[in-house]
Order: structure tokens, then C-alpha cells, then sequence
């Protein structure tokens, strides 16, 4: 058993190209030599010498990796799918080692003036795998580096004499760190031919969906993520809903069917036409519709359009853009403002608002702290 070795990801989790695993304390390079086999050589006991080599559990092939030794630490560098690193890990928890969460000390350089904010820190890298572009990218960051960590630490210092109001915004921006950093599904419907593809590739920048004057060519639905002002959306294109009569294919059907799924699961479901018509869509509550009026520049926008567009000519694409953000409630999203990302910081956050109206400066506190260092 090497019961002294612990064995942690610092990567974050998810998909990725390569992922490191440390392994660290006493007992470590015996723990690796039992699972590595060196391609090249077996003196590995030059620090810092990088080792290239086959990671295998009972003669069970788990990658082939790139490993680091020093100060009795070791570092595994892996590829970086989930599935490789579940079974890394899992070999050195059968080799003895204790998983644990990533320290972000091990991470970080000490010299950040953040590294002794190791709660928000370690939140921050599981969840860096989740952002899908530069400004969620920095939504995120920012949590950690300044936003709710500095929130928190000024509270601390002005002993918690603070807004409680000011708290609970932070408190309720988990709503908009979620559709950060798990994208909302927005999806396209409305009549066959009515300009639904061609939206979407105007939106999206390159062709996905096929155009076609033929009714009925989008058959299966397309999901495709985009950005909107660099905020990541996933747009779904659908087939045309068309008036059922005895005459439609089944694949006409089949393909309806999905679309009308796909819309009942969305976050927003944009209901595309060129002429007034439909007022709904079969499953999706009116609240999660908005209405585009299309081809404006061959048809006249219809009266109770929220917006139009004419995607053929890429004219009212920001105003759509804008509209569902503004509907989403990310509108004019600051990434700098203080936000919980996590359950047990908006938990925190609540418990110490509580705590500030209830004149209970202490308990506040403690609130505040474990929100920075667990
Ligand atoms: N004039 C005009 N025609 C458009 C516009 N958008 C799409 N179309 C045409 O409408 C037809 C159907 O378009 P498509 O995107 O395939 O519609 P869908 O069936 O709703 O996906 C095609 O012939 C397109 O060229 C537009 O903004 N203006
Ligand atoms: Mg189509």
C-alpha cells in the first residue's frame, strides 16, 4: 500500500487534450513505477527528466503518457479524455493512493494574490472545462481573480458592514453563471420555407442547415453552438411544421415530431415566419416564444413580431441577437460583476445576508470566509 500518496487531477474535468495528474508524497515514484514502463530507459531518477512511456494496470493498457518527477512528486501527463483519466485515477486509487480534489497551491504560482483564496480557486478550475469562449472564459476567471472574491474579502474587512442587498445579487447572478457556462438551447421553428436555415447560417456564420426554395428540405434537425456578443448559445434548426393532412410521408411526420420535441426542451424557441400565422407552438409555453418576422425585404413585418430580420441580407441579425439575450435575462452581461458559480456559494452568500440583517456580524463572517477558503 503507498496510503501517503495523494493522487489529484489539475486539469479541470470534462474533454480536453491532455490532462496531468500529480501524484504526491513519499511514496509516489515507487507508486508509478509499479504502473509505468519507460520506452526508452529506466533511469528515472533524474529529477525532472521527462519520460515517455506506457501507463498499464495489471498488464491492462490505460495510455500511453509523459511523466515528471520532483521533490518527490510526480506528474503524469495523459490524453485528455474522461475516460483515460477515470481509469488513471482509478489505477492509483487501486495502487493505494487517496483521489482528492485538486489544491489549487499546487496550481497556482503563491505570488498570486489570490492563492490563499483556495475555495473559489479549486471551483474555478473544475469548472474552466465548461466555458465555451474567451468571455465566459473571463465570467469565470474574474470570480476568482476579483468579482466574488473581492466581494467577499471587502466584506471581511469592513467586518460585514456591508448592503446584505449586495450579497444577494451576487447571490442571485448563479442564474446567469449557469447559462454561462452550460449554453441555453435556442431553437428554431416555424412554417417549412419560411427562412428558418438560412437564419440560422446567416446567424451562425457558415453554412449548416441547407437552403432550399423546395418545401420541406430541413428533415432532421442541426445543433449548432455560436456566439452572441461572445456569449455561447446553442442554436438547433428544425424542419418545417406544416399543417398535418392525410397526404404528408411519414418522414414528414417523423421529422415534425423531432422538431416539436427539440422546441419543448428549449430555453427559447424562436418561432420563425414570413406571414402572419401560427401563434404557437404545440408544447412550448407562450412565455418561451418569440416571434421573427423573416424575408423583410420582400415581406412586410407582420403587426406582433418581437423582431425582423432579413436573413438573406444579414439586415436585423443584431437586433434578433439582442432580443435573446435580453430574453435569456444576459443582456449587457458585465463578466466583471460579482456572481456565485456554485450552489454553496449562492448558500454562503444567502447565509451571510441573512446573518448582516439579523445584526450577526460573527456568523456572517464565517459565512464569508468559507466562501474563499472552504
Ligand atoms: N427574399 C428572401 N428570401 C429568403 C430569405 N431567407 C430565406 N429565403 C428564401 O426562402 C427559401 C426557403 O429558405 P430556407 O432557409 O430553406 O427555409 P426553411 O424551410 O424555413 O428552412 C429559400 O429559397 C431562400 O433562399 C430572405 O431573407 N429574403
Ligand atoms: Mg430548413
Amino acid at each position: 500500500m503507498c496510503a501517503d500518496v495523494l493522487a489529484s487531477l489539475q486539469t479541470p474535468p470534462g474533454k480536453g487534450g491532455i490532462a496531468v495528474v500529480l501524484l504526491k508524497g513519499p511514496g509516489a515514484g515507487l507508486m508509478l513505477d509499479r504502473l509505468f514502463t519507460p520506452r526508452y530507459s529506466r533511469s528515472h531518477d533524474l529529477p525532472g527528466l521527462l519520460q515517455l512511456g506506457a501507463l498499464a494496470d495489471n498488464g491492462a493498457a490505460i495510455d500511453e503518457v509523459v511523466v515528471r518527477r520532483f521533490d518527490g512528486s510526480v506528474e503524469v501527463n495523459l490524453h485528455g479524455g474522461p475516460a483515460v483519466v477515470k481509469l488513471a485515477l482509478e489505477a492509483f486509487a487501486r495502487a493505494g493512493a487517496r483521489v482528492v480534489p485538486t489544491n489549487p497551491a499546487d496550481v497556482f504560482e503563491p505570488s498570486h494574490p489570490r492563492w490563499n483564496n483556495p475555495a473559489i480557486g479549486g471551483e474555478m478550475l473544475h469548472h474552466l472545462g465548461c466555458c465555451r469562449s474567451p468571455l465566459a472564459l473571463e465570467a469565470l476567471t474574474t470570480q476568482w481573480s476579483a468579482g466574488l472574491s473581492e466581494l467577499c474579502a471587502s466584506a471581511l474587512k469592513a467586518d460585514c458592514r456591508i448592503s446584505p442587498d449586495r450579497l444577494r445579487s451576487a447571490a442571485a447572478g448563479l442564474d446567469v453563471m449557469t447559462k454561462i457556462l452550460n449554453p441555453p438551447e435556442v431553437v428554431i421553428a416555424g412554417p417549412a420555407n419560411a427562412g428558418k436555415s438560412t437564419l440560422v447560417n446567416a446567424l451562425v456564420g457558415r453554412p449548416v442547415s441547407i437552403v432550399n426554395e423546395q418545401a420541406g428540405t430541413t428533415r432532421d434537425w442541426v445543433r449548432v453552438l455560436t456566439l452572441f456578443m461572445g456569449l455561447p448559445v446553442w442554436l438547433t434548426d428544425t424542419a418545417g411544421l406544416m399543417p398535418e393532412h392525410a397526404g404528408l410521408h411519414d418522414v414528414d411526420v417523423e421529422a415534425m415530431q423531432r422538431a416539436r420535441q427539440r422546441a419543448a426542451q428549449a430555453d427559447l424557441v424562436l418561432l420563425v415566419q414570413d406571414r402572419p400565422g401560427q401563434r404557437s407552438v404545440d408544447g412550448v409555453e407562450g412565455g418561451l416564444l418569440l416571434h421573427v418576422a423573416s424575408k423583410c425585404d420582400v415581406a412586410q413585418p407582420w403587426p406582433g413580431a418581437d423582431v425582423a430580420v432579413c436573413a438573406e441580407q444579414e439586415m436585423g441579425l443584431d437586433d434578433l441577437r439582442k432580443a435573446v439575450l435580453t430574453r435569456l435575462g444576459l443582456w449587457a452581461f458585465d463578466p466583471s460583476t460579482p456572481r456565485a458559480f456554485t450552489g454553496r456559494q449562492h448558500l454562503l452568500l444567502m447565509e451571510a445576508a441573512g446573518a448582516i440583517e439579523k445584526r450577526a456580524p460573527r456568523e456572517a463572517a464565517a459565512a464569508l470566509q468559507a466562501i474563499l477558503t472552504l
